[in-house]
């Protein structure tokens, strides 16, 4: 493996060992790494293609893969030979690893999911093609201006992404606007705008690099790249403008988390990766089986969210245009190749497109939307619109044309099931089918952490990496007081690394002793990091009044990003920062109470912050998160979960058990009802002096002596307007967290409950989740040669 490296250093990086930085030390070992990849990806692909499997495309306009590095080389089982040779060489290994960028293309919770399914995919060896953009630009990156957030590019690019391929043969043509002509029947789209799609393949090699799938992202260039007449007339920016104009639409990720109404851009990103997506996977099969209708017998289309939702009209189109079907057996045989994902109830998130933005851009997609639509109500006399208000409801388009529509967690599919898409289940009551996200072990315990890992592997050997329901012999352990100070150890250590970690980059020292009570998570009014902060400020308080008592020393993380657009999160940014300036500089609590918030918070930052976790804060509005992803992390790095009744908090405590689980707060009908009463938030503060004191200080100025009026706003809202009911959860939060506190102080018992969790959390695997997907909707099996180990 040294040969190798130094031989990838001299002939593909063109560097000689003595003038090599640490990044091309880490391109050099990653491109070996890229090597003993290849054989097994290239003979997957030719196994699917051998034995004409069915393949699942999965369309995702985020993948949130973050570093590959560690990945690559545990997979392969090559974590001690890449060590030895890079140190071999005089180099840092972990100095190395730590130098690749994050992928930062997504959001969050909807962009993780699409990158632990496509580890699960290879895993499992079901043949797979993940599908998206590869964005110039990633979510951007955050950094604090006097506590305020401030937004930079991100620049992944900026340097050689050394794991992808790019496929120049790899073309699609994709159109925007024009005009429809019609010929006898058949009718002609005639785009007067054209980009072309160039495909950049990423191998996804599963665990023990038995079987490899591709992540094909996306890029978008000219049709002409250069308009050489302007430029010989001397104009140079006219010559380079069609350029510019085709890149734009893969440039950079949108940062919002819930819908960007009506930005044309976004519209053109949905067509461009979904239509080259269809169009690739159409080519594959037609080389492949030359038979149009045997397209569902091949193909499984998968949707994340409604954002490719025009993969329906799509494929009607190419099947009625192109190939000559009609419109009835088009819209039945797409129906069967695809498949819907919803991950929100919120209906500001339900993304609706005016029909004008839609005409201008997609002329005939629009018709084939009515035809659907006609189709639809023909078939179901009053069935709910998917054109609507002057709208093309992308949800209601998603449902129509799926033959499984499914939630990400028993609540929310509950949920769908009853409120967006009422009417809908009413109709098709098989349609909707509940599939409970998971994660993937491999990067989420056996990748980042270590010691946890090491520790579990020396009890249960190594083989629940890929089957996790073995962590349940774990459970033997809760009382072996030798075992359960190995899991303390381990939870310790991570705890000082993180400590460290924190002092270098904050500047803020920390009690590895202390309760580490974590909330990292997109910054959101609904996910509530606001209550959580007014927990904190009046712990403060109770801490001032009573110095003495036997305080359980906390330390506060918190991590998240705000969509740029979003003022109210922002202002919740502030006040954290704001706080955390004036409690961290306070002598009387100096040693009980610490509140950090590093910036930018990204995969990277969560394989560091999980680990090293006590208390796992999720603690949204019940009803409001679809399911949640982080609170599966905590839980299976042995982190006890503080939380209400949403998402999938609802099936971890099913199965860590209620007494291993610091549950409160209202629930879903309950925060319905409540919404009704009116004066609620007035009502619940009134009922609350120690809430009354908080907001008070924060409303005079006490944490932002420099500008006291800055957080009148946020006060005000709770006061008026507390949609997400911090004011009614705020009580009943606080006394929840001085239990955590009393059951922290017994910390045997602590880490008994802690290990509890991790041995319960087999079930959240992202392996459980695919194989239910599989099995469910998509009727995928793996290949038998990939699944038998
Ligand atoms: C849509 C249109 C225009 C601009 C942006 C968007 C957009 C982008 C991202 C809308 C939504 C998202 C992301 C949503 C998301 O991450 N949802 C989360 O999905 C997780 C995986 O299922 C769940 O665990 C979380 O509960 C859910 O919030």
């Amino acid at each position: 493996m040294k040969n190798d490296i130094l031989k990838r250093l001299r002939y593909s990086l063109g560097k000689d060992a003595g003038a090599a930085s640490v990044q091309d030390w880490r391109m050099a070992l990653s491109l070996v790494l890229r090597d003993q990849l290849v054989d097994v990806w290239l003979d997957s692909a030719r196994r699917a293609e051998v034995n004409a499997s069915k393949r699942v495309y999965y369309l995702s306009m985020e993948f949130l893969i973050g570093r590959l590095i560690e990945d690559m080389i545990s997979n392969l089982g090559l974590d001690a030979a890449a060590r030895d040779a890079v140190e071999a060489l005089g180099q840092d290994y972990d100095m190395i690893v730590h130098d690749e960028p994050d992928a930062a293309l997504g959001n969050g919770g909807l962009g993780r999911l699409a990158a632990c399914f496509m580890d699960s995919l290879a895993t499992l060896g079901i043949p797979a093609f993940g599908y998206g953009i590869r964005y110039e630009h990633g979510l951007f990156e955050q950094s604090f201006v006097d506590g305020a957030q401030a937004e930079s590019p991100e620049t992944w690019l900026s340097q050689r992404h050394v794991w992808e391929f790019e496929r120049p043969e790899v073309q699609h043509r994709i159109g925007f606007g024009g005009h429809v002509s019609r010929d006898g029947g058949r009718a002609t789209w005639h785009p007067d705008n054209m980009v072309v799609a160039t495909g950049y393949d990423t191998p996804v090699v599963g665990w023990q690099g038995e079987w490899g799938n591709t992540l094909r992202l996306w890029s978008a260039k000219p049709v002409n790249p250069f308009d050489l007449e302007s430029f010989n007339r001397g104009d140079y920016l006219a010559a380079s403008r069609s350029e510019a104009l085709a890149r734009t639409i893969s440039r950079v990720l949108y940062p919002d988390d819930t819908t960007e109404n009506g930005k044309e851009l976004r519209l053109k990103q949905e067509y461009f990766f979904t239509a080259a997506s269809i169009m690739d996977l159409m080519c594959r099969h037609m080389e492949e089986d030359g038979d149009i209708r045997a397209l569902p017998e091949h193909v499984a289309i998968q949707l994340n969210d409604t954002h490719p939702a025009i993969a329906g009209p799509e494929l009607v189109r190419l099947l009625v245009d192109d190939h000559g079907l009609a419109m009835a057996e088009a819209i039945t045989l797409a129906r069967r190749c695809l498949a819907y994902t919803n991950h929100t109830l919120l209906p500001e998130a339900l993304e609706r497109w005016p029909e004008g933005l839609f005409a201008r851009v997609l002329p005939r997609h629009l018709e084939i939307i009515r035809e659907i639509e006609a189709a639809q109500q023909a078939e179901f006399p009053g069935s709910p619109h998917i054109l609507e208000h002057g709208d093309v409801c992308m949800g209601e388009l998603a449902f129509v044309m799926a033959h499984k529509v499914n939630g990400v967690s028993a609540l929310h599919t509950d949920l769908v099931k009853k409120t967006v898409f009422a009417e809908l289940h009413r109709i098709h009551p098989t349609r909707i089918v509940n599939q409970t996200n998971g994660i993937t072990p491999r990067r989420w315990l056996h990748g980042c952490n270590p010691a946890l890992r090491d520790l579990i592997t020396q009890q249960l050997g190594d083989t629940w990496v890929s089957d996790l329901e073995q962590l349940a012999a774990l459970k033997a352990k809760r009382s072996d007081t030798s075992f359960i100070q190995a899991f303390q150890q381990a939870k310790r250590s991570n705890k000082v690394a993180l400590s460290n970690w924190i002092s270098e980059t904050c500047g803020v020292a920390l009690d590895p002793d202390a309760m580490f009570d974590v909330q990292i998570k997109r910054i959101h009014e609904y996910k509530r990091q606001l209550m959580n902060l007014l927990e904190t400020v009046a712990l403060w308080n109770e801490m001032r009044d009573d110095p003495d008592r036997d305080w359980t020393p906390r330390v506060k993380i918190f991590g998240g990003k705000a969509a740029p657009g979003y003022v109210l999160a922002k202002q919740i940014i502030h006040l954290i920062n704001d706080v955390a300036r004036v409690v961290n500089a306070d002598p009387a609590t100096k040693g009980r109470l610490r509140i950090v918030f590093p910036p930018n918070y990204n995969v990277t930052m969560a394989e560091r912050l999980i680990p090293a976790a006590d208390l796992s804060e999720q603690i949204s509005t019940a009803g409001k998160e679809a399911s949640g992803t982080g609170n599966m992390k905590f839980a299976l790095n042995g982190a006890l979960t503080i939380g209400t009744l949403d998402g999938a908090n609802v099936e971890i405590r099913d199965h860590v058990g209620s007494e291993n689980f610091f549950l409160f707060g209202l629930t879903a009908s309950e925060v319905v009802d409540r919404r009704h009463q009116h004066g609620f938030s007035r009502a619940a503060i009134e009922a609350s002096p120690r809430l009354q004191r908080v907001l008070g200080q924060i409303f005079e100025g006490r944490f932002s002596p420099e500008d006291p009026h800055r957080h009148h706003g946020l006060i005000g809202m709770l006061y008026d307007h507390d949609h997400f009911l911090v004011t009614c959860d705020f009580d009943s939060y606080y006394d929840t967290q001085r239990r955590a506190d009393v059951v922290f102080q017994n910390s045997r018992n602590w880490a008994s409950m802690a290990l509890m969790n991790t041995a319960s959390m087999g079930w959240f695997s992202s392996d459980r989740t695919i194989q239910g997907y599989a099995r469910d909707i998509w009727q995928a099996d793996a290949p038998r040669s990939a699944l038998e180990r």
